[in-house]
């Protein structure tokens, strides 16, 4: 096992538990959303009541200011994330924002712009993984 290999399983068990393989470890690693991170973002959506599948700036900025990170910081992940620019956000731009807000949390510095991968859909940014369900046993 190399460093990398270390470092990057120590802050997967953090979030991803259970899990023994580390599926952030692929393509860019760091930014890169997993499946899993997506799956409780489309949660989190949800949750706010999205109207006509986006949720308003101010719904979205209550619920990410409970992860108690400054509002100047928050203006700036919202900047990021809020991908065409009209104040609300879909699902791919919230799921964007809350990975960048966890990263954040963990000390990371925020991109300047936004790096390509964040944007696309989670399966399609780690394609050679093996199916994950097949190795746990699941179906
Ligand atoms: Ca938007």
């Amino acid at each position: 096992m190399t460093n990398i290999d270390l470092l990057f399983s120590v802050s997967d068990r953090i979030f991803i538990w259970g899990r023994k393989f580390p599926t952030s470890f692929c393509g860019s690693g760091l930014w890169v959303v997993t499946a899993e991170e997506r799956g409780k973002h489309d949660k989190q959506f949800d949750s706010l009541s999205p109207v006509l599948g986006h949720v308003s700036g101010e719904q979205a900025r209550k619920f990410f200011l409970q992860s108690g990170l400054p509002a100047a910081v928050l203006a700036e992940i919202w900047n990021l994330a809020d991908l065409d620019g009209d104040g609300k956000m879909d699902r791919l731009e919230f799921s964007i924002a809350m990975k960048l807000i966890k990263l954040k949390l963990q000390g990371r510095n925020l991109p300047t712009s936004l790096p390509l991968v964040m944007k696309q859909n989670p399966a399609s940014s780690c394609g050679t993984s093996a199916p994950q369900s097949a190795r746990l046993g699941r179906k």
